[in-house]
């Protein structure tokens, strides 16, 4: 049965990690997946985690199974993060929320119950976006088309031809939507900009599935919700899928939560059975630990603080070396204006290098980047920094 069976092609991020970790230069530096390394080029466990994990180990709870939904705990956590404690929708029940294996398995049972929901629709990602969006829509049985996103020529977003395009959908169409720190392109909406998103969804009768990996990365915890507000002071139904790996720095644990936002409480209820549904005939329940570590940290005053306190730590330092660079690459007399790099947001920069340029920054420098110019800002530090800047400006 397997003697046919072809090479699937490498996932273009993922597969670069592996390239990373066999490359034997000691001053490799690898630009290229999303995660956040701190300034020794390590990848933090937060106080905040380990706090609640150490709570945790001594009190050595069972391991039962969990509801197929997860834990209240979690699932309240979550909901009042991404909508804020005194949210209308939270007092009216408007909100389903089920833990899931990460923002990625938020995504897939977001999309396998769409696919039950409305099963001839098209999805529409930005152009470009996560590779994984349209993998996953698709793996779901989802034709995958594209509306305008990124402008190469102001390096941020071309929003009258994303809302142009918008407008012509047909109804029933799920827009998929980057809440913040657009990946891969750094370039983000205005609150004025997501005002006109939203009429533009609420006139063509559009789904809105907003992907948030990033909440905490561009301005803070509140601030990066804004896009969440709108929506739902709109009134409309739309999903969300949230992630934990970054702002937790818990990537292995794969803690995320897809939130359904309904009609009414009675809506919610129907919707909640048929996710359940889907869940369980795919793993059946989640994992225990990420979200119970999650749960914990959110709910006590004191560890949310502190959990608040790194993952500024980790938006400050990203913008430190964001504005590290931009002068770096200035000094060194770069051959092109790069300030629109401390403009971009999240972890990630759509430098504009090409195909080439990225070829040579691995193959003579061992700085590993994303063939489409993304780069990783977060994998910068204080020690390879220049090192970067070098590079860069001589592949120019
Ligand atoms: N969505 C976006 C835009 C991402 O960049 C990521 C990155 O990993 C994810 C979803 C998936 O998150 P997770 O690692 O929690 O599955
Ligand atoms: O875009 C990134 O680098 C992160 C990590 O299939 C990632 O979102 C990349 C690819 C993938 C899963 C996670």
């Amino acid at each position: 049965i397997f003697a046919a069976v072809e090479m699937a092609p490498r996932d273009p991020i993922l597969g670069l990690n592996e390239s990373f970790n066999a490359d034997t230069r000691t001053t490799k530096v690898n630009l290229g997946v999303g995660v956040y390394f701190d300034d020794n080029g390590k990848l933090p466990l937060l106080g905040a985690v380990r706090a609640a994990e150490k709570v945790r180990l001594e009190a050595m709870p069972p391991r039962g199974y969990q509801p197929i939904e997860g834990t209240p705990a979690y699932n309240q956590g979550v909901q009042k993060l991404i909508f804020g404690a005194d949210s209308a929708l939270l007092a009216d029940g408007r909100v389903v929320t089920a833990q899931a294996l990460g923002g990625t398995g938020a995504l897939k049972i977001g999309a396998d119950y769409l696919k039950h929901l409305l099963p001839n629709a098209t999805v529409y990602i930005s152009d470009p976006s996560w590779e994984n969006h349209r993998a996953l829509f698709e793996a779901a049985g989802f034709p995958v088309a594209t509306y305008p996103y990124y402008d190469a020529a102001t390096r941020g977003v071309d929003f009258a031809a994303m809302k142009a395009c918008l407008s012509t959908l047909a109804p029933g169409s799920i827009v998929l939507l980057h809440a913040c720190c657009h990946n891969p392109t750094g370039a983000d909406l205005t609150a004025a900009q997501w005002a006109e998103v939203i009429e533009a969804v609420r006139e063509r009768n559009l789904v809105a599935f907003i992907d948030m990996a990033y909440q905490g990365f561009a301005d803070g915890i509140t601030e990066d919700k804004v896009a969440l507000d709108l929506f739902a002071a709109s009134g409309l139904q739309f999903f969300v899928s949230s992630s934990f790996s970054k702002s937790f720095s818990l990537y292995g644990e794969r803690v995320g939560a897809l939130s359904v936002v309904t009609a009414s409480r009675d809506e919610s209820t129907r919707v909640l059975s048929q996710v359940k549904r889907v869940i369980r005939t795919n793993y059946s329940n989640p994992p225990t630990h990420g979200g119970a570590i999650v749960a914990s940290v959110l709910a006590s005053a004191e560890l949310r603080q502190q959990w608040e306190d790194e993952l500024a730590g980790m938006r400050l330092r990203i913008r430190a070396m964001r504005t590290g660079l931009v002068d770096k690459l200035a000094e060194r007399g770069a051959k092109q204006d790069f300030s629109f790099v401390a403009r971009q947001r999240g972890m990630f920069s759509y430098t504009g290098l090409s195909v080439a340029q990225v070829d040579r920054l691995k193959n003579e420098f061992g700085i590993y980047a994303v063939g489409t110019g993304r780069i990783c800002l977060a994998a910068l530090n204080s020690k390879n920094i220049d090192y970067v800047a070098d590079a860069i400006t001589a592949v120019l």
